[in-house]
């Protein structure tokens, strides 16, 4: 397969830049088949945290879902095995614990900008070796909001974040964007299939989909590398805080 012989490529551009990206990686289909299936049959029996909407009176405005591997055997399937998860030992170095498969849609017009974080603020571990996968599914590009990363700030440590009031990115990045930020920031365009692997520690977002017609989804994997412990009290309060926040704006 393609990524066998690529993979000590990836592996230094990822150690160096804090993320890759794997052009073609895999076919769509059945991945977009499988999401279909989901909102169809099972979004409707989820509990409510587990499925963001911009609008709960929107259907379509359906923005999120998290955990598709615990409620649904397809994509507990491609958790357990497969390649994206060898992608994730390769470049982890590690066996790795697949902790969710997400996911992402950015409606026409009404899908929101992602804030600038670093997974790893939210995943509460320590060493931060984890890292999230995100699979087009559909031409993502400026005008429907592409990922944005900042190379080398895997290397630079955990910034400040604070509250930013987005369903789904919780928390940004408080002195975001520096001058430095500015200037090193690089938009990645991206076709159904390719498939972008960022660092915990890497700096990233995205803007709005100014779209008036194109939907902008993608799948997002989130592996822990088996050596990264959780620090479980942090993770219980955040989560706890996370969800009575939810609650009270009526968001869940
Ligand atoms: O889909 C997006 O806008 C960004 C996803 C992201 O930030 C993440 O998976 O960490």
């Amino acid at each position: 397969m393609r990524v066998y012989r690529l993979k000590p490529l990836l592996l230094s551009q990822f150690e160096k830049d804090g993320f890759v990206c794997c052009r073609r990686f895999t076919s769509v289909a059945s991945i977009s088949e499988g999401i279909e299936r989901v909102i169809r049959d099972v979004v409707p029996g989820m509990p409510s945290e587990h499925v963001f909407y911009e609008d709960r009176a929107q259907p379509d405005s359906l923005k999120q879902i998290q955990l598709l591997q615990q409620h649904d055997a397809f994509f507990e399937a491609l958790a357990k095995a497969g390649p994206f998860r060898e992608l994730a030992e390769t470049l982890l170095r590690d066996s790795v614990v697949c902790k969710n498969i997400q996911y992402f849609n950015k409606p026409p017009q009404t899908g929101q900008a992602t804030p600038p974080h670093q997974d790893g603020y939210y995943f509460k571990l320590a060493p931060p070796h984890a890292l999230t996968m995100w699979l087009a599914l559909d031409e993502v590009d400026i005008e429907n909001g592409c990922v944005r990363y900042l190379p080398g700030s895997h290397k630079q440590g955990m910034r400040s974040h604070a509250a930013t009031g987005t369903l789904g990115f919780s928390q940004g990045i408080v002195d975001f964007p520096t001058d430095e930020d500015r200037k090193n920031e690089i938009a990645l365009i991206a076709s159904p299939g390719d498939l972008l692997v960022h660092h915990a520690l890497t700096v990233h977002r995205a803007d709005a989909n100014l779209s008036s017609t194109r939907s902008r989804r993608a799948i997002g994997f989130i592996f822990y590398a088996a050596q990264a412990k959780i620090d479980s009290i942090a993770w219980e309060r955040y989560q706890s805080d996370l969800k009575s926040d939810l609650m009270r704006d009526g968001k869940i």
